[in-house]
């Protein structure tokens, strides 16, 4: 273990004296294991803190980022630590400080009229959802890491989940935000407003950036009304393009009411039987897909059923479905959510698997997924596809997994870097995106300069330099280190 140089143990007495003690963690504590906030949740990798700093209040937060710009040191902010693509943990050099938000979880204000709800930025988004519904509202964002993410960390990254296609991403679902700037100074922006032309959009460049560039202290989110009604429909499909076709179909009978349209892959669900077969997963045995359809409505229960049971048939009919089954209870509709959303624990369960979460336009994922098939399996032989995701968004996790029997750290090491210029290419000769939701954190950094737009990577340069000129925040992070 090195010790402190004297400005560093300087700069942590000046952080305790503006969180307190007990919110200022360093290795040289008794109770020093800093792992929660130093690995990430697919534990790939294992950073070292200098400190886990746990700020109460926005004041705390601009105090702890004034500190740190005197005297150089980098800042990375830390919600959940649910992110997917290692954005949130420190790296290994010991001189960096994890800014952990989870004490500022306050929910501020809910304004009915607006139909809006202020909260901080590390109030869980189940809280927030919770809070939504005591007030009679749906906050709609959702997604399989909601019992511990941030809403912070859902701005940090824009995340995406499982209701994008009616209420769209995180970004969406914003209409103000506090933000700590890499200065130290406060930016009070919860304004709530619908309409405001005055200049920049400085709060959607701060949403995505990933802490890039400014620490969130908290946010205005939209609120709607509940609905009077919401079912769930799993449906067996025997290809990728009758899926698409089942999404066109469900977009004309449903409209608005089409909540959420979720692809399977069978392989996926078979992980999923296999590792909880308590979950008990429907008709994944004999058909390549299934999917997962959710209406929500505004009138009533009977009108919902009837709208979904006239969608099945007619999927029937035109054969893009071959077996379906409708939720009769609550339930058993959080029963099948849950099994979707355990596809992502399987996995890990498994064993180590590559990870791409990309986005198509939905009228060439077919074609995507067919040849990318084909050319994997001619040039990685045996890799098991995990295949599943967003649908109705164009956005599949289109994950790899190593050949049966074959060591998971070993696969990755001699494929990785292949298996993903290969799908990457891929994605860019289908006019896609390697990034759908989860961000680009550490993990996609390097990829990024040869799938983005050099003129779109050169702005983003500009923008990191004018906001951040001394790299504090989060470097290294979506763009690489200069
Ligand atoms: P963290 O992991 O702590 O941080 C994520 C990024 O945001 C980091 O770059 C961090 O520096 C930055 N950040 C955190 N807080 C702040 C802040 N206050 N201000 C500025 N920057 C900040 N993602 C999806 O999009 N859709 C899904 O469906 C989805 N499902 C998931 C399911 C599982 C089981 C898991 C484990 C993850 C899933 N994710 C999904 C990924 C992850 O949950 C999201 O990225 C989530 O938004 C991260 O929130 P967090 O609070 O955990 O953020
Ligand atoms: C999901 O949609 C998440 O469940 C996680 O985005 C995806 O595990 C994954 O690759
Ligand atoms: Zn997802």
């Amino acid at each position: 273990m090195t010790a402190l140089s004297n400005a560093q143990a300087a700069l942590i007495a000046q952080l305790r004296q503006i969180c307190g003690l007990a919110n200022v963690l360093t290795h040289e504590d008794t109770i020093a294991d800093l792992s929660p906030w130093e690995q990430d949740w697919r534990k790939r990798v294992h950073g070292r803190a200098l400190a886990v700093v746990r700020p109460g209040d926005t004041a705390q937060v601009a105090a702890v980022v004034k500190a740190c710009a005197a005297t150089g040191t980098s800042i990375v902010p830390q919600g959940g630590n649910t992110g997917l693509v290692v954005g949130g943990v420190p790296d290994g050099s010991g001189t960096q400080i994890v800014l952990s938000m989870t004490r500022m979880n306050a929910v501020r204000a809910v304004d009915p009229a607006n139909l809006t709800i202020t909260v901080e930025a590390g109030c869980v988004l189940q809280n927030l959802q919770a809070a939504a519904e005591n007030a009679g509202f749906l906050f709609p964002l959702s997604l399989g890491a909601e019992g511990s993410c941030t809403i912070g960390g859902n701005l940090g990254t824009n995340a995406g989940g499982t209701q994008v296609v009616r209420y769209g991403n995180t970004r969406e679902l914003c209409l103000g935000l506090e933000v700590v700037t890499a200065q130290g100074e406060v930016w009070h922006g919860l304004s709530g407003l619908r309409k405001d032309n005055t200049g920049y959009d400085l709060r959607n460049l701060m949403i995505g950036s990933e802490g890039t560039l400014g620490i969130i202290t908290a946010a205005t989110m939209k609120l709607y009304p509940q609905p009077a009604a919401q079912l769930t429909a799993w449906a067996a499909v025997p290809s990728m393009e009758s899926a698409v076709q089942l999404l066109g179909l469900a977009h004309q009978r449903l409209g608005p009411g089409l909540t959420g349209f979720e692809v399977m892959g069978q392989f996926a669900l078979s992980l999923v039987d296999k590792h909880y077969p308590q979950l008990r997963v429907p008709l994944w045995k004999d058909t390549p897909w299934c999917v997962l359809l959710e209406n929500s409505d505004s009138e009533s229960e009977s009108h919902a059923r009837n709208q979904f049971e006239t969608l099945l048939e007619s999927a029937m009919d035109s054969g893009c479905v071959t077996d379906a089954v409708v939720a009769e209870t609550l339930t058993q509709a959080k029963g099948l959510w849950h099994i979707r959303e355990s596809i992502t624990l399987a996995q890990a369960t498994e064993g180590l698997n590559i990870k791409h979460d990309i986005s198509i336009p939905v009228s060439r994922i077919p074609a995507f997924v067919a040849e990318t098939d084909a050319l994997l399996a001619r040039e990685v032989p045996g890799v098991r596809m995990v295949d599943f995701g967003h649908l109705g968004d164009g956005n599949l996790h289109y994950n790899v997994q190593a050949p049966e029997g074959v060591d998971g750290k070993a696969f990755l090491r001699g494929n990785e870097d292949k298996v993903n210029t290969l799908v990457f290419d891929q994605v860019k000769r289908f006019g896609g995106s390697i990034s759908a939701e989860h961000g680009v954190g550490e993990q996609k950094v390097n990829k990024l300069p040869l799938y983005k737009d050099p003129t779109a990577l050169a702005m983003m340069r500009a923008v990191k330099k004018a906001l951040d000129p001394q790299n504090l925040l989060n470097p290294g992070r979506v763009l690489p280190l200069p």
